[in-house]
């Protein structure tokens, strides 16, 4: 038989075939086409008789025939073929696709970077440093005395001999002035840890943001400006706020920033424990033991220093109830925050 009408007749049945191929015999078509004793490997066979000049040409064009077929039966495989050439086996390429769900930026990330916002717009850039701390850093530079109650076991998780998982991200401040030369002007975000039973209100691990700024003559007036603009661009332009004198080991003079959230529900009455204000921040002046502690002399610079809970915040701003929904990754609470 001539070879080229072998080949247009193997193709012809190829067709005939694919056309009413049912699910599952793909295999029985490759064994019969493509098998060691299929229809193309017979007409193989029969390069040996043809002239000897003819046989490259001849050999080419099977060569085409046999990728063409394996192609095909590749295409039903994969189910890419169109309904029209591949029977009841394909797929319908043009139903719409599975849905790709969409993520959400973390609600702490958002509040994250608001401040952050608002900061660099002070001239206050970002500075970052470890979770896992040695005592000093975590500690005794802060001004925290041997025996204070806060380096006890009880309160505070200890990774190795000296080392502890930070209770605070004021370790960076330390790590701040040993690194940069003043004037200094950054906030310092990060995760901290405290050991903790987890509840609605406290967490064992949680996120802060700090600031600290260094220059000479800084004093506690600019420090009042700065964090009433913060709460102003944070809350609103309206938002009252007030500050208290507290206590800190690394502030002195130390305060807290209040802000009135009002008394109108009873929820307000539980988080404001009835006085409508509320605790947004801690802040002072840092203490001259930190600055010598950082190796900056507090006779020629002065600094201040400053320090919130994050999730606190983003609780306070959106409502928010059980700080546990920030660790859990339930998509329906994160979803919430989709932009
Ligand atoms: C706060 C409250 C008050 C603070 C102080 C320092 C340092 F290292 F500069 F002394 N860093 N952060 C500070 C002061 C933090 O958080 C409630």
């Amino acid at each position: 038989m001539d070879l080229t009408a072998g080949i247009a007749s193997v193709r012809e049945e190829f067709a005939r075939r694919l056309q009413s191929l049912q699910e599952g015999d793909a295999e029985r078509l490759r064994i019969d086409f493509l098998g060691r004793k299929g229809l193309v490997a017979a007409l193989f066979a029969q390069l040996g008789q043809l002239p000897k000049d003819d046989r490259p040409q001849a050999g080419s064009l099977l060569n085409a025939l046999k990728q063409e077929l394996e192609e095909q039966l590749g295409a039903t495989r994969t189910g890419a073929a169109a309904p029209d050439s591949a029977g009841g086996a394909a797929v319908d390429v043009t139903l719409p696709g599975d849905p790709v769900p969409v993520g959400a930026i973390h609600p702490v990330n958002l509040v994250l970077g608001q401040i952050k916002d608002i900061f660099n717009r002070l001239g206050f850039s970002v500075y970052y440093g470890p979770e896992v701390e040695t005592d000093f850093y975590n500690f005794g530079a802060l001004n925290f005395q041997d025996d204070h109650p806060a380096r006890d076991m009880q309160d505070t998780f200890y990774t190795g001999d000296n080392l502890t998982l930070r209770t605070h991200t004021s370790n960076v401040q330390i790590h701040a002035m040993e690194n940069l030369k003043p004037p200094i002007r950054i906030i310092a975000p990060g995760r901290v840890f405290r050991n903790e039973s987890i509840s609605a209100r406290s967490h064992c691990q949680f996120h802060q943001v700090e600031g600290l700024v260094i220059d000479r003559n800084v004093s506690m007036a600019e420090l009042k400006g700065t964090l009433a603009h913060f709460v102003r661009e944070f809350f609103g332009a309206d938002v009252k706020s007030r500050f208290r004198a507290s206590y800190f080991p690394f502030t002195e003079p130390s305060a807290e920033l209040d802000i009135y959230w009002g008394l109108e529900s009873e929820a307000d009455y539980r988080i404001t424990k009835g006085t409508g204000w509320l605790e947004i921040l801690g802040c002072g002046m840092v203490h001259p033991n930190v600055l010598k502690a950082g190796g900056i002399d507090p006779h020629k610079w002065t600094g201040y220093a400053f320090g919130m809970g994050i999730e606190r915040t983003s609780m306070l701003k959106w409502g928010v109830e059980d700080i546990r929904h920030f660790f859990d990754g339930d998509l329906r609470f994160l979803r919430q925050f989709r932009s």
